[in-house]
């Protein structure tokens, strides 16, 4: 008879090859008090009146219909920019994905709320959206931050420790655990592990962003030039701009032909930021 796996936890001294590495043995690891309060707290601030007006909108059977969702958060809650590209965050994406590409991207980001009377979602990868699998190579990472604590109670995270894999195999009778974990902190897994948002029986909404960032040479989840085009993209800093695609991959895939820099998402005030080296030509 095997061990079952135990969902590795760690704090946010972490090394991010660390984190890693157990996630290649789980498929998912945790890593607690990555962000304080009042990070958090600005980030849901931000998300907040998005989840008003549109969170209903992407109800259905997959997402549920007592679940808020709100997708592409970089078009229009900037607070959510220091949680996505923090470097403990991109440190553990890199490790991942860095062997399979010369640069990761968001696939997706989005906030979730997970409200009372809400049942399991159904099991699923997130890799089902790519139709082919490498032996050997993780294709996309998730990264769901707890902007509340996340209790059994409350619909944590369930995560299939050890489904992860190349292979299109799932062992019904596996029991998923729950990423039960204090607001702040952060439960990664691969995007070939089976997973799904938890039932709430609380008597309070479970808030999360979930981002996936992907190998650079995948099409992403969701068309982020569309949803943070250039004159939004522009008030971020490189690292979210190249996140969100504005970059080639390698010395020419996605390149783009600029006329005076003119279509660039740089920031006009800042002279050293051309951001002439996201679409030129090496
Ligand atoms: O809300 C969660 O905990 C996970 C949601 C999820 O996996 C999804 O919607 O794809």
């Amino acid at each position: 008879m095997t061990t079952p796996l135990e969902l590795p936890v760690f704090d946010a001294g972490a090394e991010p090859f660390r984190v890693a590495e157990a996630m290649r043995r789980a498929g998912a690891a945790v890593v607690t008090g990555v962000f304080d309060n009042e990070t958090i707290e600005r980030c849901a601030a931000d998300l907040q009146p998005e989840f008003e007006a549109r969170g209903k909108l992407q109800e259905n059977d997959f997402n549920g219909y007592k679940t808020l969702r709100i997708s592409s958060v970089l078009g229009y809650a900037p607070e959510s920019a220091p949680l996505i590209a923090a470097p403990l965050v991109l440190g553990v994406v890199e490790q991942i994905l860095k062997p399979h590409c010369h640069a990761y991207r968001i696939g997706s980001a989005t906030g979730i709320e997970i409200w009372p009377g809400e049942g399991d979602q159904v099991l699923h990868t997130d890799d089902s959206i790519y139709p082919l699998r490498i032996p050997g190579v993780e294709f996309q990472i998730g990264v769901m931050i707890a902007l509340t604590d996340f209790t059994e109670e409350n619909g944590a995270t369930r995560l299939v420790l050890g489904s992860h894999g190349t292979e299109d195999y799932f062992d019904e009778h596996a029991e998923p655990v729950s990423a039960v974990m204090p607001k702040g902190s952060v439960a990664f897994y691969l995007g070939s592990l089976w997973h799904a948002g938890g039932a709430n029986h609380s008597d309070a909404p479970r808030m999360g962003l979930i981002t996936t960032y992907a190998l650079g040479w995948l099409r992403q989840e969701v068309n982020q030039y569309l949803a943070v085009p250039p004159d939004i993209a522009r008030q971020y800093d490189p690292t979210i701009r190249r996140l969100l695609g504005y970059t080639k991959h390698g010395s020419s895939l996605g390149h783009g032909h600029v006329v005076g820099g003119a279509r660039v998402p740089h920031n006009p005030e800042d002279k050293s930021d051309t951001g002439l080296d996201m679409w030129v030509w090496d």
